[in-house]
């Protein structure tokens, strides 16, 4: 097995709240048990030829495994899971609709939710920005509806924990700040759920360690 090395943030901008997106790789791989090495990337470094080369638009993650070069957390996440067991299902049907569920979260989710950011941290003092910010959430209280709906009183998104609950969890998270999240207590619970899978506890210890240059606890 090739080592594993993933691109983070030198210095995280949410100092280590775990809202940067290498911590859904981290994430993903603690839940497969793979060991990985971190190289951290400084702003200016991800705009230069050398990282733009692992990743045409010079961010983070990026993934590299002996010649494999990945990036979009999405692509990296389904590769683990495909290489390894413990994220997709083994049966073919139920395996379809994991993966449908990290599309949602990455294509139907997570637009929204990067709209409010956007909004609210990019756009904050933009004249419109008071006008336009209850229409963001309301686009996104939509989908919690919609989601809430679907997940019921079930734990996870489609029979056991996978990686399309792995992604939904990391994309949801974004949205504690706002309060948007408590509105839907199901969702809230589903991803406190996630939060206390004991990979997810040493993903985000990891990525504090690093963001903090603390040792992890865990
Ligand atoms: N769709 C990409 C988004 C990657 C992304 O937005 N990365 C952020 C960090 S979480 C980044 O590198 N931002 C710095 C920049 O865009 O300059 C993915 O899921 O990997």
């Amino acid at each position: 097995m090739m080592a594993i090395i993933i691109t983070a943030f030198e210095r995280s901008p949410d100092g280590g709240k775990g809202l940067a997106r290498d911590t859904r790789v981290r994430w993903a791989l603690q839940e497969v048990g793979q060991p990985y090495a971190v190289r951290p990337v400084s702003f200016p470094a991800m705009k230069e030829p050398a990282h733009l080369a692992l990743h045409p638009f010079g961010q983070i993650p990026t993934y590299e495994e002996g010649e494999l070069a990945l990036f979009e957390t999405g692509a990296i996440v389904f590769h683990i899971a495909e290489r390894h067991a413990g994220l997709l299902p083994d049966n073919s049907d139920a395996r379809a609709r994991a993966i449908t569920w990290m599309f949602a979260a990455l294509s139907t989710m997570e637009p929204p939710i990067l709209e409010l950011v956007t909004a609210k941290i990019l756009e904050g003092d933009k004249p419109w920005t008071r006008e336009r910010l209850p229409l963001v959430m309301d686009r996104i209280r939509s989908r919690l509806q919609q989601l809430s709906a679907r997940l019921g009183d079930a734990d996870w998104l489609d029979g056991a924990f996978s990686a399309g609950d792995l992604i939904m969890v990391s994309v949801l998270l974004r949205l504690r700040p706002s309060g948007l999240l408590d509105e839907f207590p199901s969702l809230a619970a589903y991803v406190a759920r996630g939060e206390a899978r004991p990979a997810y506890k040493r993903a985000f210890d990891a990525q504090l360690a690093f963001n903090t240059g603390k040792p992890p606890t865990r």
